[in-house]
């Protein structure tokens, strides 16, 4: 670890560009990123703060084919959404880049042939599914099949969401392209290796020696894969998109997302700043990287080994990973709209970023993974940020307006108890810091909320509104302590709620927000004057939550609407599959139960060509009599079966839903029996 760094570099994952941002996003990774710069900012370190958008990957080439559009197009749009809700929500990159920037694709492949040049990479043959129909290999989510852990019909060639199990395309059952939907077959193609293996002992020292302070999950994570020994990995793919390995002979194949990923941090910093090798290449600099717990492994394993391998950069200093947040619950899930998107809640709730990042830092998935509730941000909101901050700030600027007419009143004798409330601040000020140099993002919160309750505690305790009448010299000092508090507080919380605190800094007419300044207890002089107080937070009502609450329990009813109803699609088959089939319309013209049988009718159709018998397993929805003179759709060459002794000549065409409900296939109007049906 680091002490005294001459300069910090600190990086957010860069989200992909294939989806807009949601809270989960922001409770894992941004909010913590942002406190920490913003207070590396004020503390006056050297700090740049490096994000971007992730814009390879086979997620953002399927959306585009599904979308008829190209991967291009959906990053262009994402791009500019993500980097959008981001401003908005006060999170401040000193550079928002993209992975498919032409200084990107430069340092990526620069990166690669480095490691190329100095023969790091294994490059060797293996077999992988191909489609002979698109004529092309299929990777990672190009590939979906049967999973062999849960039976999910639907699980990727890397992942099988159902149950969370990692797979290998080999491992699904019934693997089908999705491209063509065709049943892949196995080829030989080239890649290059990245091997982990050989830098197995290194990283066991690297991490497990001399990385212990880092968080228990990220070094948990790092040691269950140390333990389990490393492979190597392949770092190219057989795709169209993505920046393609830049060497002889490898047309058509692309660095891997997460080869090329992280090193877009690097590119950021480049596109940033021409002093970018200062950042990146001096042991003096503390790289901090912010990501969710499902990058550990890159960010902790494959990146510093790519960073190793190359020899002149520097490691991160720290990878503070947070698990994940769940919402009312259940899992997030953009694919089930599952989720509180960014964009959404600044309709709902215009102006009130932070609440949401209060809410969502109190509410931090530090060490496990959390529940994000709107109960409890309404609670959240009106117990503390309205009840103890709020409610603070406002009796301190209000009373001086009224008692002082806006001026700072002089602070005279102290005693005991005024005496202990001004030491509290320094004290606060301490704990707040050490807990953000420690990533405890809530405890820091928590700590910095505790000098507003501080606040509150002593207005309570010294009743100004009381000792007005007998004693207003008093009534000075406490309101002149109060507002020291007030000051404080609009530099320690700025890191946390940097919205609101830029505003109560306009009401007590101060700028200043240098975290060294914290811990003082005159920084409002005697005879300075405050503006006209404004509230700082609003209660949030009851039916503003049900509205909230209400709109998710729509989205779980069209979720399980939707999920149980179709099974998935079956196979595909070809036009001349298709044609072989003969179907006809026909009327029913006579109808009896078949004995002894609960199901069973026997049906007389009239086919237009001759008249026949089928055996139809629909006696428990239709009395016989009713269907008697109902035109229907009828297979007519279906090879004939015994059933019960009879022979059944065919097949009523009949739609099932997921209830097993049972209505006929009908043509919308009446036609001649006998017509086709293609
Ligand atoms: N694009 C984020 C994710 O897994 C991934 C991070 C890349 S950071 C170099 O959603
Ligand atoms: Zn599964």
């Amino acid at each position: 670890m680091i002490k005294n760094p001459a300069r910090y570099l600190v990086t957010s994952a860069l989200p992909y560009a294939n989806g807009p941002i949601h809270i989960g996003h922001l409770a894992g990774v941004y909010i913590p990123s942002d406190i920490y710069t913003r207070f590396l900012r004020s503390a006056g370190r050297e700090v740049i703060h490096i994000c971007g958008s992730d814009e390879h990957g086979v997620p953002i080439t399927l959306k585009a084919r599904n979308e008829g559009i190209t991967p291009q197009e959906v990053v262009d749009r994402y791009h500019a959404i993500n980097k959008k809700a981001f401003e908005d929500f006060g999170i401040t990159f000193d550079i928002y880049s993209r992975t498919s920037s032409e200084i990107h694709y430069e340092t990526a492949s620069e990166f690669f042939r480095q490691l190329y040049d100095k023969d790091i990479f294994i490059e060797k043959s293996s077999n992988q599914y191909y489609d002979e129909e698109a004529a092309c290999f299929l990777a990672d989510r190009y590939i979906t099949g049967t999973c062999p852990h849960c039976g999910n019909e639907n699980a990727y060639g890397d992942q099988c969401e159902k149950c969370g199990t990692s797979l290998n395309a080999t491992d699904l059952i019934n693997p089908r392209s999705v491209i063509s939907g065709s049943k892949p077959v196995m080829k030989e193609t080239r890649h290059w290796f990245l091997p982990l293996d050989k830098y197995e002992g290194w990283l066991r020292q690297w991490i497990l020696e001399d990385h212990t302070e880092w968080k228990s999950n990220v070094y948990g994570q790092c040691k269950s894969w140390l333990d389990a020994g490393l492979q190597p990995r392949a770092v190219s793919r057989d795709l169209d998109w993505g920046v393609p390995v830049p060497v002889e002979g490898a047309e058509g194949k692309v660095l891997y997302v997460w080869f090329d990923a992280p090193i877009g941090y690097i590119s950021a910093t480049r596109e940033l700043t021409p002093e970018w090798e200062k950042y990146w290449k001096d042991p003096e600099t503390k790289m901090v990287h912010f990501i969710g717990k499902d990058n550990i492994v890159f960010h902790c394993i494959i990146f510093p080994t790519m960073l190793r391998a190359e020899g002149s950069y520097i490691l991160p200093d720290n990878v503070p990973a947070n698990e994940f947040l769940n919402l009312e619950n259940d899992k997030i899930s953009t694919s089930r709209n599952w989720a509180v998107w960014l964009h959404e809640y600044l309709q709902n709730f215009p102006g009130q970023q932070d609440v949401l990042r209060y809410t969502l830092c109190a509410n931090a998935p530090e060490a496990k993974d959390n529940d994000f509730t709107w109960k409890d941000f309404q609670a959240r909101n009106n117990n503390e940020l309205v009840a103890v901050l709020g409610n603070f700030v406002n009796r301190a600027l209000v009373l001086t307006d009224k008692y002082f007419n806006g001026s700072v009143p002089a602070r005279g004798a102290t005693d005991e108890y005024d005496r202990e409330v001004l030491s509290q601040i320094s004290l606060l000020k301490e704990k707040v810091e050490t807990a953000l140099e420690g990533y405890r993002f809530r405890e820091a919160l928590k700590e910095a909320m505790n000098l507003a309750r501080l606040g509150n505690k002593y207005l309570a305790d010294t009743e100004p509104w009381k000792v007005i009448k007998n004693d207003p010299e008093r009534v000075k000092t406490i309101l002149n302590i109060s507002l020291q508090i007030t000051a404080n507080l609009a530099i320690i919380l700025d890191p946390f709620l940097p919205f609101s605190m830029e505003r109560l800094r306009e009401g007590i007419n101060s700028n200043e927000s240098r975290w060294s300044m914290a811990g003082s207890d005159s920084l409002l002089p005697e005879g300075h004057s405050i503006n006209t107080p404004s509230l700082l937070f609003r209660k949030i009502e009851d039916d503003e939550i049900e509205r909230e609450v209400k709109r998710l329990l729509q989205t779980k009813k069209d979720n399980e609407d939707n999920s149980s109803s179709a099974s998935p699609a079956k196979e595909n088959i070809t036009f001349d599959d298709f044609s072989r089939l003969d179907i006809r319309t026909a009327t029913i013209t006579e109808a009896v139960k078949v004995p002894k049988t609960k199901k069973l009718l026997k049906l007389t159709l009239d086919t237009g060509i001759d008249h026949r018998t089928v055996v139809s397993g629909i006696a428990e929805y239709f009395e016989p009599e009713a269907i008697v003179g109902r035109q229907v759709a009828l297979v007519i060459n279906l090879a004939p079966r015994e059933i019960k002794g009879i022979e059944s000549q065919g097949m009523i065409l009949m739609a099932e839903d997921k209830d097993g409900k049972l209505v006929f296939v009908q043509p919308s109007d009446r036609v001649t029996d006998g017509s086709e049906i293609r």
